[in-house]
């Protein structure tokens, strides 16, 4: 009895363990993305990053959207589009960073970030995103970093 209901409760932990959404405190993900190299990246300060992930997912990795107009979806912390960027198995798919959507809701953040990259290096820049555009574009971004020694 003992035994089973330890293997229960480890299953249990398991699978809290794999379910459980990685959500970026907002210092955590200055340091993180800086290590990435989006601080300063096409000269985007890093404040704009974390504004704008902030509004697009609340730093919540899984975060997936509700569908677009085009029935397209959004995934992950900085919530990319399927339409244009990755691959959610519903077509058309321009699929410009060659991966699977789901790549972007996991914990490691990476593959997000070298997406967001090639996102960001197209002539809008970071007009790309709705929400940066209209909470973070032309702002004074200091407080996004602030106390985060980045
Ligand atoms: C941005 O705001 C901070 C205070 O929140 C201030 O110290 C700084 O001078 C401001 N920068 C600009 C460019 O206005
Ligand atoms: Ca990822």
């Amino acid at each position: 009895m003992a035994r089973i209901t330890a293997l229960v409760l480890t299953l249990v932990c398991l699978l809290i363990a794999v379910t459980e959404a990685k959500v970026f405190e907002r210092c955590e993900l200055a340091r993180t993305l800086k290590r990435l190299g989006l601080s300063g990246y096409r000269g985007h300060a890093l404040g704009n990053w974390i504004c704008l992930a902030y509004y697009e997912s609340r730093y919540n990795t899984r975060a997936v959207g509700p569908p677009n107009w085009d029935g397209s979806r959004d995934y992950g912390i900085f919530q990319i589009n399927s339409r244009w960027w990755c691959d959610n198995g519903r077509r058309p798919t321009a699929n410009g960073c060659r991966k699977p959507c789901s790549a972007f809701i996991n914990d490691n953040i990476a593959d997000d970030v070298e997406c967001a990259k090639r996102i960001v290096r197209d002539p809008q820049g970071l007009n790309a995103w709705v929400a940066w555009r209209n909470h973070c574009k032309g702002r004074n971004l200091s407080g996004w970093t602030r106390g985060c020694g980045v």
